[in-house]
């Protein structure tokens, strides 16, 4: 067997698509002529009409980065005691719950969505039960009917964590449609940046309105002060990215769906991996593509592929191992305690996420794919 040859620079998982620096130098003179560099000015106010009508949002609020945003929505309705949410995510998931002195309580989640599983969250709700909030992992929306469902019933508020889930859509339905807010993340990594940068998105206008307040230090007026908010406002650098930005993002997401198909049809005929595949009826973000290496099926563990492929300069990710519930600061709860989380501590064991990225070329990718080949079959 021939070892496929190493990439001579690091292959990263993500990678920021940056449009013409020309167009961005063109934004920045108008932010230089204008000398207003945040506080909602003309590039801020532009990008958030944008984002209304291309998240179909009814409205929208923008932040300095997502975990600001989540942190705002937990604050704006209202909860405390305990809020049910899912082990498999980033740590900004958890911890916006703990910033806000709310208990994190884990729910499994659903073996094959990899989201939040309605089933396990009924019977984990108590009297201190203030609300839901679920994430929409690598794009994959959440059960959403069930969960508004339970919201509904048992008089609880629905945030979701759309970190990854910037233009996902359910049967022709914007993500942005369900739950009472949903963030988006807009960090260097994601589908649409603005280098840091975030969004809530919300039905009614008197969230917006006290999330808007809540972001900017609870200023109502000059001499008015009416919730003890924080600074959560996106400035005009990152605004005037996104903008340039958001006139590409088809693009982009056209050319991973193109790399996505690569990445499937040549991996998914190996014994024992498969790339984890979009939910029927949803159109997806594309933020990811994620491979799962079956711990009985394989011929090798996730982390000895991991390790094998950073001698060809290919640098996978295990988005997201470990568990939220295993942090030293969660793993004491008692929703966290080990084997109550089953479907999600194996999800943890076996997911690695794939360089996914427009610039790399179809050439990259087939060698990517080959690596992986190589290493399954036992070399590497
Ligand atoms: N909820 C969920 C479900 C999330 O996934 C996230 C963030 C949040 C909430 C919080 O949203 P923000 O507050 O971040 O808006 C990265 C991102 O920093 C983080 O935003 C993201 N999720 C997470 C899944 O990925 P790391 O620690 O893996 O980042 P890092 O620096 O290792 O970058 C990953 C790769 O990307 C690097 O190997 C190289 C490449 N890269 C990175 C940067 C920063 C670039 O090519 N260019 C760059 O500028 O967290």
């Amino acid at each position: 067997m021939v070892p496929p040859r190493p990439f001579d620079a690091p292959i990263y998982v993500a990678r920021p698509t940056l449009p013409p620096l020309g167009d961005y130098v063109a934004r920045l003179e108008e932010i230089w002529k204008s000398a207003w560099l945040t506080n909602q000015g003309a590039q801020h106010e532009e990008l958030e009409r944008a984002l209304v009508q291309y998240l179909g949002a009814r409205h929208l609020s923008l932040f300095n980065n997502g975990t600001i945003a989540l942190i705002v929505a937990c604050r704006a309705l209202r909860l405390g005691g305990e809020v049910i949410t899912t082990p498999f995510t980033f740590p900004a998931t958890a911890h916006v719950l703990s910033w806000n002195g709310i208990t994190p309580v884990f729910a499994d989640i659903d073996a094959e969505t990899l989201t939040i599983d309605p089933d396990a969250i009924e019977p984990l709700i108590t009297s201190e039960t203030t609300g839901i909030l679920g994430v929409h992992v690598y794009g994959t929306p959440c059960a959403v009917e069930r969960i508004d469902g339970l919201a509904r019933y048992y008089g609880l508020r629905v945030i979701y964590d759309g970190a990854h889930a910037f233009g996902t859509r359910i049967s022709g339905i914007p993500i942005a449609s369900f739950g009472d807010a949903t963030m988006f993340s807009f960090h260097a990594t994601k589908l649409f940046f603005t280098a840091e940068g975030g969004a809530l998105a919300m039905a009614d206008p008197a969230l917006k309105q006290r999330i808007d307040l809540l972001k900017n230090f609870g200023i109502k007026d000059e001499e008015t002060v009416v919730l003890a908010g924080i600074n959560g406002k996106m400035n005009e650098l990152q605004a005037a990215l996104g903008l340039i930005v958001l006139a590409q993002v088809d693009a982009e997401r056209a050319r991973r769906t193109e790399i996505a198909a690569i990445y499937r049809s040549r991996l998914n005929s190996i014994e024992g991996i498969r790339l984890i595949a979009t939910s029927p009826g949803v159109e997806s973000s594309q933020q990811y593509c994620v491979l799962r290496v079956d711990t009985v099926g394989a011929s090798l563990c996730r982390d000895s592929l991991y390790e094998r492929l950073k001698r060809f300069n290919i640098f996978t990710r295990k988005y997201f191992h470990p568990l939220c519930s295993q942090f030293s600061c969660y793993r004491q709860l008692p929703s966290a305690q080990p084997g109550r989380l089953p479907n999600a501590e194996r999800a943890a064991r076996e997911v690695l996420s794939l360089p996914f990225y427009g610039a790399l070329s179809n050439d990259e990718v087939q060698r990517i794919c080959d690596a992986i080949e190589y290493c399954c079959r036992g070399g590497g």
